[in-house]
């Protein structure tokens, strides 16, 4: 099936070629995962995209938790995922002032180099957007922005009128790919997802084939139902990683994921 034939409405609105390629990908891997490879070790982390690579839309990261980082060995990881077709995600949840916010997309790390998005708390204001952007510039790059509108941990303040006020700013801004939702609960997507309107992504944490409560305050939701009440892609860590056989697991949120898709109907 061609992409805009499953997407429907969402690649015709969509102004994003970066929300394009991941719908592209998406469609030829029918696949709407998104691994969150929360794994500490540089081999840990390649063992891992090496097994699911091809049965993934996505590569979430968190540098910051690695602990035998050095700038060849992140390198390389990211080439091998660029030769995967991902899309590199870093979830660095940035959310201070737009000029501090730029100049953490370099220093040691450099997300600005190797990032394609990354996700930002939008409570300092929407320049955080621009210095985001900035923060690419300097790299002679560029790339979309992901913000929390909503949050899988239980008792977390992202409230309904915050919500929607970050939907509101977010979706005039261009260099805001769209949306964090919350995957745990359809409900709350469904109404994200009619705020938000077509033309932006949502992406959702919190999804387990295996529903209820997680670790330390995490809910998760299925997959499936994530995807038919809004979700463009569903950011599976644990479901995945933790599993016996990874890539395994990692076919099972794609079919999954899929099947949701073509519930929907674009
Ligand atoms: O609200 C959120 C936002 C994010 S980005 N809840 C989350 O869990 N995440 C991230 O998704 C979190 O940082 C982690 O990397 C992943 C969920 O992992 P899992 O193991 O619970 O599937």
């Amino acid at each position: 099936m061609s992409p805009e034939e499953v997407w429907g409405e969402r690649w015709i609105s969509a102004s994003s070629s970066t929300a394009r390629a991941y719908m592209q990908v998406a469609a030829s891997k029918q696949s709407l995962v998104c691994l969150a490879a929360d794994k500490p070790t540089m081999a840990e982390l390649t063992e891992l995209i090496n097994a699911v690579g091809p049965h993934i839309a996505a590569l979430k990261t968190h540098v910051d938790l690695v602990n035998d980082w050095t700038p060849e060995a992140w390198k390389d990881f990211c080439d091998r995922a660029k030769a995967m077709d991902l899309l590199i995600f870093e979830d660095r949840k940035f959310a201070d002032i737009g000029g501090i916010s730029q100049h953490q997309m370099g220093g040691i790390y450099a997300i600005g180099a190797w990032s394609d998005l990354v996700t930002a708390h939008l409570i300092s204001g929407p320049d955080i957007v621009d210095g985001l952007q900035a923060g690419w510039a300097d790299y002679g790059r560029s790339g979309g922005v992901l913000l929390l509108a909503q949050m899988s941990s239980r008792g977390n303040l992202l409230v309904p009128t915050y919500t929607y006020e970050v939907v509101r700013l977010g979706t005039e801004h261009g260099g805001v790919f769209g949306f964090i939702g919350n995957g745990s609960r359809p409900t709350e997507l469904s109404a994200l997802r009619s705020k938000v309107g077509s033309e932006k992504m949502i992406w959702t944490p919190g999804v387990n084939l295996k529903t209820g409560d997680g670790a330390m305050g995490q809910r998760y939701g299925d997959p499936t139902q994530a995807i038919i009440a809004g979700s463009d892609c569903v950011i599976v860590g644990s479901g995945i990683h933790k599993a016996e056989d990874p890539a395994q697991a990692a076919k099972a949120y794609a079919a999954a994921s899929w099947q949701g898709l073509l519930e929907r109907n674009g």
